[in-house]
């Protein structure tokens, strides 16, 4: 190497020695001249910042306690990288604009369109349609896909269109231009008039017709009943869920007797109440084949209670597009998407309710802003997530609730997939969350990575996580990171405060990179964190600068790529057994309290403190026993050849990068022959062009190393680290 790199003499004569120094001794003392005593020092602030990012990018694990040069060299780091919405593909951080660049929103849901004409899809399952009911502008193409395994049809009640018949794999198109209400069935599983499987594409702010009650409902506050209605009995009165609500009007009381009903109940009618007599006696069966068990579209202020679900193919409870809702002594286990679910809705509340094994979350309130809504005194339990929320908050607390045995806890979370993003300003209090790791749990590929955290803020904004009890959670107590979608969306002005924090696998406390530094942390009870003395770098008081450390985000994004992969765990949510019998509501003879927005719901809530939470705790005995992960620069020590893999991986363009610094400011420092001029102005590219800067001034600097060994030690370097990466992303992969 060293011969190699001596090369043929420069035009100034001098052996062109690259790395042999025993030249170079005398030179340097001869001739302490300025240029020289300026490259030195422009030499040493290079090397700290390079040490100082080096540090960061590494973060040097859980060494709590540890003051390193690393952390006091990577404070003010924070406003290094990407800040807030000037991210590349949304300059304006307009949320509109990121959700006009969002293809697929509205595959699955039913919420009120805005903007231009655009490709919408309807999924056809077996044997129904997913959603049943989409809202459109008009002028807009609607895909009917069919991704069941069954053959469907797409047919309009009034014979204007017809696909044929669509096997699995097909799709079928129809461009809506006039507003109205377009129902559609399938006719071999379903007829004309809302029969078996069917559905309704609402094109334009027209209301849609009701299950039978007076008064469409639509985009919209929809008027309060006056007075208290009638209460319509299930079986006694009509034979289903579904005939009761088509009976009922606004203001009704259905009160469903003990029994097992299997059907999936839509609800077009706005201020019913749907009640069953007994919790864990009144049960929804999807029998695995249906889409929901009670979804409520566009209807304002329903209420549903004491009720059970499962086998759903999506969800348990469902709303969507409406203003005002509650649920409250809610059991669903074992449903397809989600358990108790709102979307695209405001003014709610989910209370004194259940949920296990579902792969995606057991509770979830997403889209919306501000939400306007509380989750309050539920267990969610087994799932892939125990509530997520996409783009999701104002006025939102999740408070006094128990999160155990999910493969993560709680998950605010910011997609592109949705629209108001990013998501902001949850609020999270008072809450048990712990031992969050059921690898058993079913989940989907892109819940997988969370897996381990207790919760997790991913890319979201102004969040505040205060005064939880968080243990045995084997990954992160609380993780702060950043989430990529089209978008990069770096978390802001998140709070976490007074919380107990412990018994964490790998950190009590994560706040991944690349980070704005305006998260902060204080006040907390806890002992390992990444970075390291996380309260004294990203204190709330006086942060001495809050870079955010590699190993967080390195370890999510390794398991998003063992998840692409499809390489992770998960347990089948038709497989979920039925949780123990769950405390019904105090009197379900009561008259209903209407969920009326602003004044009924959200209603109010107390947290409950820290010596509440421990007494929960302690009562319940003692957790499971979380393993300390054995880490080296953040990263656990757990399978060999994959963990070696990813740290070079992960060090090597480190390396690269600081061997370019070096060898050209090496190079620089030793041509005599150039002006003073040009060599300081070469350094100063070297070391002041991000990214470029370094490997540009052996390939144009006119260095006097051998050409082939310039070309190796840029594009070679880069093509053995391209293939490090790709070895390692395929074993992880595997
Ligand atoms: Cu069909």
């Amino acid at each position: 190497m060293i011969r190699g790199a001596v090369g043929a003499p420069d035009p100034g004569g001098r052996p062109g020695a690259l790395l042999a120094c025993a030249p170079m001794r005398p030179r340097a003392l001869a001739a302490v001249t300025p240029v020289r005593l300026v490259a030195l020092a422009l030499a040493l602030a290079g090397g700290l910042v390079l040490l100082a990012i080096a540090g960061a990018h590494l973060g040097f694990g859980p060494l709590h306690g540890a003051t390193s040069l690393h952390e006091l060299l990577s404070g003010g780091r924070g406003n290094i990288a990407f800040i807030g919405s000037s991210i590349p593909g949304n300059p304006t951080g307009d949320p509109e604009a990121a959700y006009g660049r969002a293809a697929g929103y509205g595959g699955d849901e039913a919420g009120a369109d805005t903007g231009a004409p655009q490709e919408r899809v309807v999924s056809a399952l077996d044997d129904f349609f997913d959603p049943q009911v989409m809202r459109v502008q008009p002028g807009t193409t609607v895909e009917f896909a069919n991704d069941g395994r069954n053959p469907h049809t797409v047919t309009a009640d009034d014979g204007t269109y017809d696909s044929g018949v669509i096997q699995g794999g097909g799709s079928f198109s129809h461009t809506y231009t006039t507003p109205g209400i377009y129902p559609f069935n399938c006719k071999l599983h379903g007829a004309a008039g809302g029969i078996g499987m069917s559905g309704i594409v609402a094109v334009g702010d027209v209301a849609l017709p009701t299950n039978g009650g007076h008064g469409g409902v639509g985009p919209g506050r929809e008027p309060v009943p006056a007075a208290p209605g009638a209460t319509i009995h299930v079986p006694a009165d009509r034979p289903t869920i579904q005939a009761g609500v088509d009976a009922a009007s606004p203001g009704d009381l259905v009160l469903v007797a003990r029994g097992t009903y299997p059907e999936s109940v839509l609800v077009r009618t706005p201020y019913l109440t749907i009640r069953g007599e007994d919790r864990n006696g009144v049960i929804l069966d999807g029998e695995q084949k249906r889409a929901n068990g009670i979804h409520v579209v566009e209807a304002d202020g329903v209420v549903l209670e004491n009720l059970t679900a499962h086998g759903y193919q999506l969800n348990g409870f469902y709303w969507s597009g409406v203003d005002g809702y509650r649920g409250s002594y809610l059991t669903a286990y074992g449903n397809g998407d989600y358990g108790v679910y709102a979307f695209d809705s405001r003014y709610g509340r989910f209370e004194h309710s259940y949920a296990s094994g579902h792969p995606d979350s057991g509770f979830y309130i997403g889209q919306c802003y501000p939400c306007d809504a509380v989750i309050d005194d539920v267990r969610s339990v087994h799932n892939a997530l125990g509530y997520s929320g996409t783009n999701a908050g104002g006025n939102l607390a999740i408070v006094n609730s128990e999160w155990t045995d999910n493969l993560a806890g709680i998950a605010p979370n910011t997609l592109d997939s949705e629209r108001l993003a990013p998501q902001r300003e949850a609020y999270l209090a008072g809450n048990w969350i712990h031992a969050n790791d059921a690898t058993d749990a079913p989940t989907k590929r892109l819940e997988y990575p969370t897996n381990g955290i207790g919760v997790v803020l991913a890319g979201g904004r102004g969040n505040v996580v205060e005064g939880n009890l968080i243990e045995d959670n084997p990954t992160y107590g609380v993780g702060v990171l950043p989430n990529l979608d089209d978008n990069l969306w770096l978390t802001h002005d998140n709070v976490v405060r007074g919380n107990v924090v412990r018994d964490s696998g790998r950190a009590d406390l994560a706040l991944g990179m690349p980070a704005t530094g305006s998260d902060c942390f204080a006040d907390n009870a806890f002992t390992t964190s990444q970075p390291p003395a996380i309260e004294a770098f990203a204190g709330c008081a006086f942060p001495l600068g809050a870079g955010g450390d590699g190993a967080p985000t390195f370890n999510l994004l390794g398991r998003f790529a063992q998840a692409l992969g499809g390489d992770y765990p998960s347990g089948r949510w038709e497989d979920e057994p039925a949780p123990p019998a769950q405390p019904s509501m105090p009197d379900a003879a009561a008259p209903p309290v209407l969920a009326i927005p602003e004044t009924a719901v959200p209603g109010p809530y107390a947290v409950r403190s820290i010596a509440e939470l421990e007494a929960a705790s302690a009562a319940a005995g003692p957790g499971p026993t979380t393993p300390r992960e054995v880490m080296i620069l953040g990263i656990p020590l757990t399978s060999g050849l994959t963990t070696l893999l990813g740290v070079y991986g992960y060090i090597l363009p480190l390396v690269l990068y600081a061997s370019w610094v070096a060898i050209s400011l090496w190079d620089l420092v030793r041509r005599d022959e150039l002006s003073d001029g040009r060599r300081l102005g070469w350094m100063t590219v070297v070391l002041l062009v991000p990214f470029l800067g370094p490997p540009i001034y052996p390939l144009a600097g006119g260095s006097p190393i051998a050409r082939s060994m310039r070309l190796f030690l840029v594009f070679g370097a880069l093509a053995i680290y391209l293939v490090i990466a790709m070895l390692s992303f395929l074993l992880q992969a595997l």
